[in-house]
């Protein structure tokens, strides 16, 4: 089969001919339908090196996937050939006290996982391919009725992340609150819609261009900004003078930290959600009192779940734009130039072939 794999840090992912997986006891193949292109990808193509995640290349990209189920190994029950599912991306152990309570992103026994921190597209072999073997039953989510491979795959990271952020926060969305959005890609449009979908606040989405700015009032936004010297007063004269009681940075550079930072309410979030490489000083008097400064790691099975349902009532609606297996590395080209509004998603095939 074709997939497209990283086979060495900072170097560009390749095309290639590998075998199709065979499921062993436990695993599951799924026929891909859709692979959604992350920026996190691009970072492991250009930025990362040797010993900075816990894995190491060779392996096939693609982390946000969805499919159908096409070989169940021995001892797997409930799935059946041709069924549509989401993967479930971070491969925890499933036996440690984290896995246990449904927090695969945590696990701590990453000497017992399919793979230390990581999962399909993350050290394991992913989804930018024909098939994807899957080592356990439990990373895959049935669809909800009239959701396809190629709208859910964007679901299961450029949603879930997002959605996870939001979650956590969900006390201080209360009517009369304001979200403030600091990029709106693959992440950040959904991510409005899930602020729109699941809490009071007003959002007010930050991006540099206009096509996205765009599609943040087409996601919900009741304001957008462009960064700059101004952004700062805007957000406070939008907010009564206090500022956003959450803020989510998606890009996570120097520059929107320190704009995060500078919006931020007494009492708000600022959660880092972008892998920009960025960093932010935190001291008693560098931030408004009992400012929470916080990082988010994508999002667990129950989570993904609730997701699902947000998008099969329409609540939250990827822009996906497709590209065959085969255009798999201009995808990420647009992405890098960051020429992709909404979602680039990989699509080895349309429908399912047993
Ligand atoms: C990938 C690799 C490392 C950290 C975070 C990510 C995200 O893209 C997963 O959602
Ligand atoms: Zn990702
Ligand atoms: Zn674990």
């Amino acid at each position: 089969m074709r997939a497209l794999r990283l086979m060495a840090w900072q170097s560009p992912a390749v095309l290639t001919d590998v075998d199709v997986p065979t499921p062993g006891p436990g695993e599951v193949v799924v026929q891909v339908g859709g692979a959604g292109a992350c920026h996190s990808d691009l970072h492991l193509m250009h930025d990362f090196g040797p010993g900075q995640l816990p894995w190491e290349p060779p392996f096939t990209l693609g982390h946000e996937n969805a499919g159908w189920v096409h070989r169940v190994g021995a001892h797997v029950s409930g799935l059946e050939p041709g069924q549509p599912v989401a993967v479930v991306g971070a491969w925890g152990c499933g036996r440690c006290a984290r896995c246990r309570a449904g927090l695969e992103t945590a696990c701590e026994r990453p000497d017992l996982a399919p793979v230390a921190g990581g999962g399909g597209g993350l050290g394991l072999d992913g989804g930018m391919a024909d098939y994807l073997l899957v080592p356990a039953a439990r990373y895959l989510v049935p669809l909800p009725e009239g959701l396809d491979p190629l709208h859910a795959a964007p679901l299961t990271d450029a949603a879930l992340t997002p959605y996870h952020a939001v979650r956590r926060s969900w006390l201080k969305l209360t009517p009369g609150s304001t979200a403030v959005v600091i990029g709106v890609g693959g992440l950040g449009h959904l991510g409005v819609q899930v602020l729109c979908a699941t809490t009071a606040a007003r959002v007010i989405a930050v991006d540099t261009r206009e096509s996205a700015r765009d599609a943040a009032k087409r996601s919900g936004a009741e304001h957008v900004l462009a960064p700059g010297p101004d952004l700062t007063a805007q957000v406070r004269e939008l907010t009564g003078g206090v500022g956003a009681d959450v803020v989510l940075d998606f890009v996570g550079s120097d520059e929107t930290l320190a704009a995060a930072a500078a919006v931020v309410r007494q009492l708000g979030d600022l959660t880092i959600v972008g892998l920009g490489g960025g960093s932010l000083p935190v001291s008693f008097f560098g931030l408004p009192y009992e400012t929470s400064v916080q990082s988010t790691y994508w999002g667990n099975r129950s989570e993904l779940v609730e997701v699902l349902d947000l998008a099969a009532r329409g609540l939250v609606h990827a822009d996906v734009h497709p590209y065959s297996l085969d255009e798999a590395p201009a995808a990420y080209e647009a992405l890098a130039a960051g020429a992709v509004d909404g979602r680039a998603v990989v699509v080895p095939r349309e429908h399912y072939a047993p």
